[in-house]
């Protein structure tokens, strides 16, 4: 086995080592000699002190701008809890989803792998009577990954993987689900509707269905960020005592922009009706944040608990628009540009991550599952490679030597006859981006901001670039998701006003 961290200290999984020591307990009933001649003992031993499996909490947002948290310098939206898990971890300057709508970019994090290579390029179709309609059954996503090394798993919060029965958060690998399968929802609790999800009519019907805990719709009051928070501070605290992975996919600050005074009272310096909502609204999601890190500290587990923050996309600056702001980057959600991809991300390890960490190199969404299987001395599947790395040995690094990537790879297929067609690849500092056959090549290192072409001035490496996307997608699959619009009949382009 490959240590799996720099430094004095070894991390090894609670089941490894009971498998050694009672090899080492036959050893030395059998012979002393034998325990001499097995040197893995020696080497293993000390490491039972850290050898602790530890808990996982990937806290996902929904359409949150890069620059909309404290730690990547918002001013006037104050986060000083999910600051934390910068501060006490890792900020992560580069770091990236796989893909800039919300469907296909958690397809990606949940599988750990490049959702292209299941066909996964656009939001799925809602229909809850279309079997197809999911993230593939064949696709391994977290909990059954990690399963082997004795993870109970939650969702809470935002499904989007399929409306179907088939494709439930229990028929994949959650032991448990509190929230909704569509892909959003009103946020007052008040205003659900004991609709069943294949009567729904509108968009506007899909945001209106009641709450499901598990497999039963149940009565909720409130508003719904802190109705999620609730629910994740009381898992952790039934499960405190057992490895537990927790996916807590908020869906604010997705429209539609609903937030109540006791949030939005606090942003009067912010005149902007839709960005004073907005704030509210990520103002609640940083509160249910601090509640959970607290809930950690009173019970004594958050030296052992891995934290994940970060955005599913990047602010949307057209349909659905929220208020976000993702400069100093271009574009927004859906553009392959930074303002699309690059994300809020963070990360926090007490036990093994020192704390106040700004990390310099690209990092995708993608890094988190193959994170879990790393820590844990899991063996990566063979017929479903991940895409991810191990982050912890590159943060635990102070001199940033090695990258975690060398490439990333991006593709997005619009339904419309592949009219929309975009592609993205990061090289180093080289990003190649393609909209409807038009190319583009960017230094993200010298021009972040994406405003000056070098395609002309560095023609080999534009080829090089196309090249290497070229050989990515030859190793990735059709579009084989039915695509969203084509269910429900009727799509309610206001989410404000549909969701009254
Ligand atoms: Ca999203």
């Amino acid at each position: 086995m490959t240590p799996l961290l720099k430094g004095t200290k070894i991390l090894v999984p609670v089941k490894t080592l009971q498998k050694v020591l009672a090899f080492a307990l036959v050893g030395i009933s059998a012979s002393a000699c034998a325990v001499q001649e097995n040197p893995p003992v020696a080497r293993v031993a000390p490491a039972s002190i850290a050898a602790e499996t530890p808990n996982v909490i990937v806290i996902l947002t929904d359409d949150q701008g890069y620059a909309d948290v404290g730690f990547n310098g918002s001013k006037d939206i104050p986060t000083p809890n999910i600051d934390r898990i910068a501060d006490e971890g890792v900020r992560f300057d580069r770091g990236y989803v796989s893909f800039p709508v919300c469907g296909p970019s958690r397809a990606g994090l949940l599988t750990g792998r490049y959702q292209s290579r299941f066909g996964y390029d656009l939001n799925a179709s809602e229909n809850p009577e279309d079997p197809n309609a999911g993230l593939p059954l064949s696709e391994n996503m977290i909990p059954a990954v990690i399963e082997p090394a004795g993870y109970t798993s939650t969702i809470i919060g935002k499904w989007h993987m399929g409306n179907h029965p088939n494709f439930h958060p229990l028929e994949r690998g959650f032991d448990e689900f509190f929230g909704f399968t569509n892909g959003g929802h009103n946020y007052y609790a008040e205003k659900y509707r004991d609709v069943d999800l294949s009567k729904a009519k509108s968009s506007a019907h899909l945001y209106q269905t009641r709450l499901v805990k598990n497999r039963d719709k149940i009565d909720a009051k409130g508003y719904l960020t802190d109705i999620l928070s609730d629910e994740a501070v009381d898992f952790v605290k039934r499960k405190k005592d057992e490895p537990f992975f927790m996916y807590l996919a908020y869906n604010a600050p997705h429209a539609p922009l609903q937030a109540p005074p006791r949030y939005t009272d606090r942003f009067p310096h912010i005149e902007d009706e839709k960005r004073k909502i907005y704030a509210g609204m990520v103002s609640a999601v940083d509160d249910g944040v601090g509640r959970l890190l607290d809930t950690l500290d009173e019970l004594e587990i958050a030296d052992n608990t891995i934290v994940f923050f970060l955005s599913d996309n990047g602010g949307p600056l057209v349909r659905a628009k929220n208020g976000s702001i993702n400069l100093p980057f271009k574009g927004g959600k859906g553009d392959l540009f930074e303002g699309g991809v690059r994300v809020p991300f963070a990360m926090r390890w007490p036990a093994q991550v020192p704390a106040g960490v700004d990390y310099p190199h690209p990092v995708s969404s993608l890094d988190i599952l193959a994170t879990m299987v790393a820590v844990n001395g899991l063996e990566p599947s063979t017929e479903q490679p991940l895409d991810g790395v191990n982050l912890v040995p590159f943060v635990q690094d102070a001199a940033f030597k090695d990258m975690p990537h060398e490439k990333l790879f991006w593709r997005y297929i619009n339904n419309d006859a592949n009219a929309n067609w975009k592609t993205g690849v990061l090289i180093g500092d080289d990003k190649r981006v393609t909209v409807r056959g038009a190319e583009m090549l960017y230094d993200i290192g010298a021009d972040k901001e994406e405003k000056f072409d070098t395609k002309k001035r560095k023609k080999d490496t534009n080829k090089k670039l196309k090249e290497e996307f070229e050989n990515w997608e030859s190793e990735m699959g059709r579009q084989s998701v039915p695509i969203w619009n084509e269910w429900p009949p009727k799509w309610d382009g206001d989410l404000e006003e549909s969701a009254k």
